[in-house]
């Protein structure tokens, strides 16, 4: 893809930022039958020059099936057939070697359900020319969210802002899964290493950037509230999270004190 302006490098605090290469849109799914043709038609239309990859755990309502018949019709979408379901983590991880194997120089992570929406993806894309990682901000100010009962905005936020206590991570919205990554930071982000699975694995990613020293950028997003299907949102995915944000960050901890240098373990 071009990067808009036409020069070959942006600029943000002193740093001089290459120019974006092709983006692919990656949408893991799982029983999204209901979702999927309308997602991949937005975000084509919101950005006719991206390709879309959807990675599919072989979704018993067929998701996979709607999948291949949209990208019949149009060579601009992919469609990652996967064994069955892995969780979020595996599916995306798979979708980036994907793409970084097919030479895609920009790989965004989007639901299916609609929470992430395609006509905002141009304001992460203009703010990915000057970072190395965009991360699409439910709380930062400008953010929303539309249609959230209470009670998720409180889990949302709360497992934010333990996430920033315990890990010393400065970002508003470190579980968000609507993001634009350079693949040179997820090259650099040691992808073999990352076991997590659910919302750790946004949180996993965010940290390893900021450790990593990348610039990450917070854009606002206005998250809306899935329509149709199910949500995939599960007791297992939020204990997994609280599990592995504790261990990292007493891992952290101990590690400061006793001097270590060690690398984030998963
Ligand atoms: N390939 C794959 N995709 C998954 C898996 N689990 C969830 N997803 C997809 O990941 C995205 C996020 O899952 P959601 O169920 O929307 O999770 P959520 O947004 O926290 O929950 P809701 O707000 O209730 O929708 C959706 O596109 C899902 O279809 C999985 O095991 N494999
Ligand atoms: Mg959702």
């Amino acid at each position: 893809m071009n990067d808009g302006d036409g020069t070959l490098a942006a600029q943000s605090q002193g740093r001089q930022f290459g120019p974006l290469g092709r983006a692919l849109v990656i949408i893991p799914t799982y029983n999204e039958a209901e979702n999927i043709r309308a997602i991949v038609e937005r975000v084509r239309k919101a950005v006719p020059e991206v390709h879309v990859l959807v990675a599919d755990d072989n979704s018993p309502d067929g998701t996979g099936k709607f999948a291949d018949e949209v990208a019949v019709a149009d060579d601009q979408v992919h469609v990652l057939h996967r064994q069955g379901k892995e969780g979020l983590g595996a599916a995306y991880l798979a979708g980036f070697r994907w793409g970084m194997e097919h030479g895609y120089g920009v790989l965004i992570e989007m639901d299916a359900d609609g929470s992430h929406q395609p006509e905002e993806l141009p304001r992460l894309l203009t703010a990915l020319k000057g970072a190395d990682l965009v991360l699409g901000s439910r709380w930062v100010p400008g953010g929303r969210v539309v249609n959230w009962p209470k009670s998720r905005e409180f889990i949302s936020r709360g497992g934010s802002l333990y996430s920033r206590v315990l890990l010393d991570v400065p970002v508003r919205d470190v579980t968000g899964g609507y993001r634009a990554f350079r693949r040179e930071t997820l090259e650099g982000l040691g992808l073999d290493e990352v076991a997590s699975q659910g919302y750790c694995f946004q949180v996993d990613l965010a940290r390893r950037a900021i450790k990593a020293g990348y610039h990450v950028v917070e854009v606002p997003i206005t998250f809306v509230e899935r329509e149709h299907g199910d949500s995939k949102m599960s007791r297992d995915i939020l204990v997994e999270a609280l599990w592995r944000v504790t261990t990292w960050g007493v891992g952290e901890r101990v590690g400061k004190v006793f001097g270590g240098r060690k690398p984030p373990q998963s």
